[in-house]
């Protein structure tokens, strides 16, 4: 299929490389819309429901900083499941941009199978979500490998403040061994090694082709859900923020959830070259606002 959003040459660069950057894809409005509501959710989300979904928090605070954190009293460095949260993270899904790449890298046809922020505290100088593969969690669909991770970048990052480090090709490799338990320990992170760690942390971070995505509040990233990857540490004295949404191309049902606790949702994202925003379930979740 023609690609319509991005050139052709773009998404050979991206099947060949596996991540793509689209500068400034969200306005510096759209950013602090969602900034505003992400920050008034931190605020209130211990005690509004629709921070709980069957009977579970949908947020995950570090266990181990010291300090206090005014524009997030408890400490969440990731939020789960944002389309039933605030109707903004739902528009998001379908964001028209956004959602034409998508499109273009994994489509015809998405759906949205995981939706959450990911806050980087300052003062949380390691990167608390190690080298890692996201396929690992839809671990089923490794063969046909249609997924894409976006980053929605709302704070500018660089290397000492939370930005993405990939591993350029290494989607085309199998997935790696993990452990549950991070190298360096509780000391070094949330309560967040549990998931998605590779076991050889420092063969990645020693890898030559390793490139550091340094960003400015606005940009996305697009990644292919297989590539090495890992997030941040903050030694900034601000937290930094992103958005990141998981995209599959709608052929792949049966998403493999069993390695992640709360139940996310998946509906469509695009159909027919469109954002998919007048389906019966995105209709559904807006009428909930
Ligand atoms: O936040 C980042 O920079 C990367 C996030 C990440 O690695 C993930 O959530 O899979």
């Amino acid at each position: 299929m023609t690609p319509t959003a991005l050139q052709p040459e773009q998404v050979a660069q991206f099947r060949d490389e596996g991540f793509y950057v689209e500068r400034g894809a969200l306005s510096p409005g759209e950013v602090q819309a969602l900034l505003d509501e992400l920050l008034e959710v931190y605020q209130t989300c211990k005690t509004d429901p629709r921070c709980t979904k069957g009977g579970k928090w949908l947020a995950n605070p570090v266990q181990d900083i010291d300090g206090d954190f005014p524009d997030n009293p408890h400490k969440v460095w990731l939020l789960s499941v944002l389309e039933e949260i605030r109707r903004p993270f739902l528009e998001l899904v379908c964001h028209p941009r956004v959602s034409a790449i998508v499109d273009d890298l994994v489509g015809p046809d998405t759906n949205v199978v995981e939706t959450v922020v990911l806050t980087k505290l300052p003062g949380i100088k390691n990167s608390f979500r190690g080298w890692h593969q996201d396929t690992e969690y839809f671990s089923r669909w490794m063969e046909e490998r249609r997924l894409v991770t976006v980053l929605y970048y709302l704070n500018d990052m660089e290397a000492g403040s939370g930005a993405t480090a990939i591993i350029p090709g290494t989607h085309k490799e199998p997935l790696h061994d993990r452990t549950d338990i991070h190298p360096q320990g509780q000391d070094a992170n949330a309560a967040s090694s549990g998931f998605g760690q590779m076991q050889e942390q420092e063969r990645w971070e020693d890898d030559p082709r390793r490139i550091i995505l340094e960003v400015q509040a606005g940009d996305v990233g697009f990644i292919d859900s297989n590539i090495i990857h890992r997030a941040g540490g903050n030694d900034s004295d601000t937290s930094r923020h992103n958005i990141i949404y998981t995209y599959a191309n709608a052929e792949m049902r049966g998403v493999d959830m069993t390695r992640i606790s709360s139940g996310f949702n998946v509906f469509p994202a695009t159909r027919d070259g469109r954002p998919a925003d007048d389906t019966e379930e995105y209709r559904a979740f807006r009428d909930s606002f």
